[in-house]
């Protein structure tokens, strides 16, 4: 047997997750040690360095610009108005000016300085907010439907991405010794890691919970997952449960892929966070320790089975397992932009936010707009996995002031962008990211410009189209469930994928590999016009290609019964080096 990983052994030897963090601080150095960096993440932390400046300190014979990217842990995106201004101080104060919405309906800060990462996770922590297992080897921030509807299932929801976080979350001190001085901001509690073990998780582990008919969250991408399902009163009669989804994946590395989530069964409403920790348990316990690069739950699930996995669970679980329920609910994707009714005589408002970031820019002033709707409307808040955000419990009569004051500020409304623009999402890659190999939030609005003008040509500028940019294969930006995405090679250099569609259930195909930046309309351009005169009704343009041009039968799979409704189990092959 080979030998367990560096972070394995660096783990365990961290006294839980102390390691020399509280020694560093007092250090007048302005970066982390190696073994450092890999105990930062588990508070909510990466080290990075602008890498515009690389070259020029390089010359200069000055050490890289280091700073810290901070990440908090926001349970299915819900905020209070006071928190989010809160944290929109702290923008200005200690990181660039900026807060970005993530993927995952978290909100982070680029550009904090290692001198005041204390006082910035001190006040984070005032609003009553951790960064404890935004990152690391746990439970990342769960993910939960963002429909803002006042039904008791949709409160049930988020009720579930909050215990299961609450569960979850590390039991270690540390956190506050380190950061906030030993002070508690919540209850004590004993110093035991009885869930995670002094060793922590493999990885990474992500999960995601929504309702049947609607996947807003990209629900099949995550190791872990439920889908609540509706009693003929519209009231929960449990969930459907998932498990092993992924998408991040290597150029070059064959072993490496995309997967979305086996559907394992149907659970009772009282067992759905317990179903989450028996998954988690089973990856605790059987997932990869050597080698980080196999160490997600869906390459445990390749290398012994879906049946094993499903065995395996209800060895583990004191209560029963039921086939899955089907819902003959088409899957719909609501992104909630715009005004919409919550069933309750109160409005919430979507607020497109181009990559999630929130800063003021010349002709934009998306920070201040948003500060002073939360200033003025005291409303509640919904960070969408679409990296954008809800204002809910708006009066009907505040709506017209509010797109009034979206626009004195340059905000563009929902309602008159195009469609592709509107469902685009892009990563942070360049300068940040230290993995990017090219650029992605800076060059998406570039390429959205081409597209639309492409689309209007054919009369499609209103079609909703899944555009997803990523600066590297690791997948921050869901691309490989999109109906259109640029995945970075090299800079420049792009392999484009397309047969995803909003839905988050399939996913796409490298269409085209290494693609110039400049070229990726043109190479798209035959598909287009074709989909523009062929498709069948209001076909998007994924399905459509999945109807006409994927030449591979899906292979569906059966986990647990005949009656189990399926999901689609097709690998994307690596990609090719
Ligand atoms: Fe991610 C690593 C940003 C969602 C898969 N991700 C990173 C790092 C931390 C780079 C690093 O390791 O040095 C990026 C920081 C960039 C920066 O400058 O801020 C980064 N990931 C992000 C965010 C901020 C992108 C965004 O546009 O919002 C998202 C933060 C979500 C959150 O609040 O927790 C983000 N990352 C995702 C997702 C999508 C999701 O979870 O919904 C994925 C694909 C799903 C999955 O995990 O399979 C994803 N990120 C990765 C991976 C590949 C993991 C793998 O299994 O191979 C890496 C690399 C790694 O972990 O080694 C990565
Ligand atoms: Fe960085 Fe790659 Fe994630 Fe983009 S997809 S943020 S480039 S790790």
């Amino acid at each position: 047997m080979s030998e367990k990983s560096k972070v394995e052994e660096l783990k365990l030897q961290s006294q839980l997750l102390r390691g020399t963090l509280a020694e560093s601080l007092k250090s007048n150095s302005d970066q982390f040690t190696d073994d450092e960096l890999q105990l930062i993440k588990f508070h909510g932390m990466y080290q990075q360095d602008d890498r515009d400046l690389r070259g020029e300190r390089r010359k200069a014979g000055l050490d890289k610009a280091y700073s810290l990217m901070i990440r908090c842990n926001i349970p299915a995106g819900l905020l209070s108005s006071q928190q989010y201004l809160g944290l929109d101080n702290i923008a200005d104060k200690f990181a660039n000016g900026s807060l970005r919405i993530t993927t995952r309906q978290s909100i982070q800060f680029h550009g904090v300085l290692k001198q005041e990462i204390k006082q910035t996770i001190a006040e984070i922590n005032t609003q009553l907010i951790t960064t404890l297992a935004a990152c690391g080897d746990v439970q990342r921030n769960v993910m939960a439907s963002i429909a803002p509807i006042d039904r008791p299932i949709y409160h049930q929801i988020k009720a579930v991405a909050k215990e299961v976080t609450r569960e979850l979350l590390p039991k270690t001190n540390a956190y506050h010794e380190i950061w906030l001085d030993g002070e508690k901001v919540t209850e004590d509690v004993p110093e035991i890691e009885d869930f995670y073990g002094n060793a922590y998780l493999p990885r990474k582990f992500k999960t995601g919970i929504t309702i049947a008919g609607e996947n807003g969250i990209d629900v099949y991408s995550y190791d872990a997952g439920l889908i609540a399902i509706p009693d003929s009163k519209g009231d929960l009669d449990g969930f459907n449960v998932l498990a092993g989804g992924g998408l991040g994946m290597s150029h070059g590395r064959e072993n490496t892929f995309a997967q979305l989530a086996y559907e394992l069964g149907f659970v009772a409403p009282e067992n759905g966070v317990e179903a989450l920790k028996v998954i988690g348990s089973i990856y605790r316990d059987f997932g990869n320790r050597e080698d980080r690069k196999q160490a997600r739950l869906k390459y445990l699930i390749a290398e012994k089975g879906a049946e094993w996995f499903v065995e395996e669970f209800r060895r583990r679980a004191p209560f029963e397992l039921q086939l899955s329920k089907n819902f003959d609910l088409p899957i719909q994707y609501d992104d909630f932009l715009g005004p919409r009714d919550q069933g309750n005589g109160l409005i919430s408002y979507g607020i497109f936010v181009q990559n999630g970031r929130i800063v003021d820019a010349e002709n934009c002033r998306m920070r201040t707009a948003i500060r002073t709707l939360i200033e003025r409307f005291n409303p509640g808040i919904v960070l969408t996995p679409q990296q954008s955000i809800l204002l809910t419990n708006l009066s009907p009569e505040s709506i017209p002031e509010v797109e009034k004051v979206l626009q004195a500020h340059g905000v563009d409304l929902a309602d008159g962008m195009s469609g592709i623009r509107r469902y685009s999402m892009a990563c942070p890659a360049m300068p940040t990211c230290g993995l990017a190999v090219a650029e992605s939030e800076r060059a998406i609005t570039q390429v959205l410009a081409q597209f639309e003008s492409l689309l209007q040509t054919f009369g499609l500028e209103d079609e909703p189209i899944g555009f997803r940019m990523t600066g590297c294969p690791n997948g921050c930006a869901r691309p490989y469930t999109a109906d259109i995405a640029l995945v970075g090679r090299r800079p420049g250099i792009y392999h484009l994928f397309v047969g995803g569609r909003l839905a988050g259930d399939t996913l796409a195909d490298l269409f085209a590999g290494d693609v110039k930046i400049e070229e990726v309309v043109e190479v798209l351009r035959p598909l287009i016009k074709q989909w523009a005169t062929d498709r069948v009704g209001d076909e998007g343009l994924g399905e459509f290609y999945q109807r006409v041009h994927r030449n591979t039968e899906k292979k569906r799979r059966q986990l647990t019964g005949k009656e189990t409704p399926t999901l689609p189990l097709i690998q994307l092959g690596a990609i090719e080096a």
